[in-house]
């Protein structure tokens, strides 16, 4: 088998590049470990950026979003019993972020993968990359017990944190950054209306807690967990009376509870991998870098960073012009940091660390209470949570 770029990984990143490559004529295929329902009901994002919904027109991709995603135009802050507003659509002239779930995006772009040319191999086991410093790499793969092999002129690793595509990459090359939080996010879906129009992220005593959604019908809830808690003792008598408390009777007034059908613990991580290019290989999306889930922005860089590497890639094959992939990295790279240091700082915000004492918990209050007063503050969280510019056309202009 031969293609012009093979995309490791059918994930947000890996599909949303096949389907830019699809429509600017490039050849692309995609291999993919698990099959698509596997991939299609992992339980993860919620909130898309205006950026990744500006992509999703410019795909034709957006009828269902538009139908069923909900606009916010603003989200809250809780603490010490007391609720406030930052109005992003005020603040930001116009902008706002989509509640869109991650399942349904990725549904809109494997529905619409077939008649739009994106070819994608699912189930293509033992991964192994090869000659990526020459002009001739290739992926080995077995599909069924066979094993097969796809030489290509570039390959684009989109897969994840665990992917072989980073792992490919010598160490004495990679220069990696890393926090690992001292806690984790209980998570749970439930069939139930959201306690509110809008998401509230709450900073208690206990430690955080998110009121988020799926629809109006369905909720998204987390709270933070110890590393050392597990699901089992996690009844959802505890986790409601947890999420009660956390939010606080303002926040939490209206509180509607419910079975639970989902119910997980996802660790909290920071990670960038520099550079984001070796040799031919380009790493995009999680196989790159992590953020901790508080800023909402992993798959909304996922997406940044293929709407990068597919106008560079683009540019490689329409005009023999190798300065979009020479610079791809670093370009990117500017919009992570910038997106790693607000999950972070929104993370240390909101959290309460193992090692905080009575003086660290009163600078986060102060620090919401002064947040609270001051539109300069809201301003800068408003810009960044809606989602610094992609660099692509079709997106407002006033950030
Ligand atoms: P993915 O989604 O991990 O996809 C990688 C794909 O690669 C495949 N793969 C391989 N295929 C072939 N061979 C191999 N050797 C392979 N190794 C791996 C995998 O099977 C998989 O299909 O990475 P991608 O595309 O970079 O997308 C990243 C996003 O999925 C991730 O950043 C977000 O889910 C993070 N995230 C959130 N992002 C947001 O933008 N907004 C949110 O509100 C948000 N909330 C969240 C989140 C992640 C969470 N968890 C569970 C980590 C909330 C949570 C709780
Ligand atoms: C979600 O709805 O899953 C969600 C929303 C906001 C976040 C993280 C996750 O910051």
């Amino acid at each position: 088998m031969r293609t012009q770029v093979a995309i490791i990984g059918a994930g947000p990143a890996g599909l949303f590049l096949a389907h830019l490559l699809a429509r600017a004529g490039v050849d692309a295929v995609v291999l993919e470990r698990r099959t698509r329902d596997y991939v299609e009901g992992r339980v993860r994002a919620g909130v898309l950026e205006q950026g990744t919904v500006a992509l999703m027109e410019r795909l034709g991709l957006d009828a269902r979003l538009r139908a069923e995603g909900l606009v916010h135009t603003g989200t809250n802050l809780a603490y010490d019993g007391e609720i406030f507003r930052i109005d992003m659509a005020a603040l930001t002239g116009g902008s706002a972020v989509t509640v869109y779930g991650q399942q349904e995006v990725m549904r809109d772009l494997f529905d619409a993968a077939e008649s739009r040319g994106v070819r994608i191999v699912f189930e293509a086991e033992d991964l192994r990359l090869d000659g990526l410093t020459g002009d001739r790499p290739s992926v080995a793969f077995t599909r069924n017990g066979v094993a097969q092999s796809l030489a290509c002129d570039f390959v684009a690793a989109c897969d994840g944190f665990h992917g072989v595509g980073r792992a490919s990459i010598p160490a004495d090359v990679l220069k990696v950054y890393e926090r690992v939080y001292p806690f984790g996010w209980l998570g749970i879906l439930a069939e139930v209306p959201p306690v509110n129009h809008e998401l509230i992220y709450a900073n208690h005593a206990h430690g955080f807690a998110l009121a988020s959604m799926r629809s109006p019908t369905r909720s998204r809830y987390y709270v933070q967990v110890g590393l050392d808690e597990r699901i089992e003792d996690w009844s959802d008598e505890r986790f409601w009376d947890e999420v009660e408390t956390r939010l606080g009777p303002q926040a939490s007034a209206g509180l509607v509870r419910g079975p639970s059908f989902e119910k997980s613990i996802a660790p909290l991580r920071s990670f960038v991998a520099e550079p984001m290019r070796y040799g031919r290989l380009f790493l995009a999306g999680d196989a790159a870098h992590i953020v901790p889930p508080t800023g909402a922005k992993g798959m909304n860089l996922a997406v940044s960073d293929v709407a990068m590497l597919a106008e560079a890639l683009t540019l490689h094959y329409a005009e023999r012009d190798a300065s979009g992939l020479d610079g791809y990295s670093a370009r990117a790279l500017a919009r992570v940091w910038k997106a790693e240091r607000f999950s972070w700082w929104f993370t240390g915000l909101t959290h309460r660390f193992p090692d905080m004492d009575a003086f660290a918990r009163r600078m986060q209050v102060a620090e919401l209470a002064y947040i609270r007063g001051s539109k300069a503050a809201q301003t800068a969280i408003a810009e960044n949570y809606v989602g610094l510019p992609m660099g692509f056309g079709g997106e407002p202009s006033n950030r």
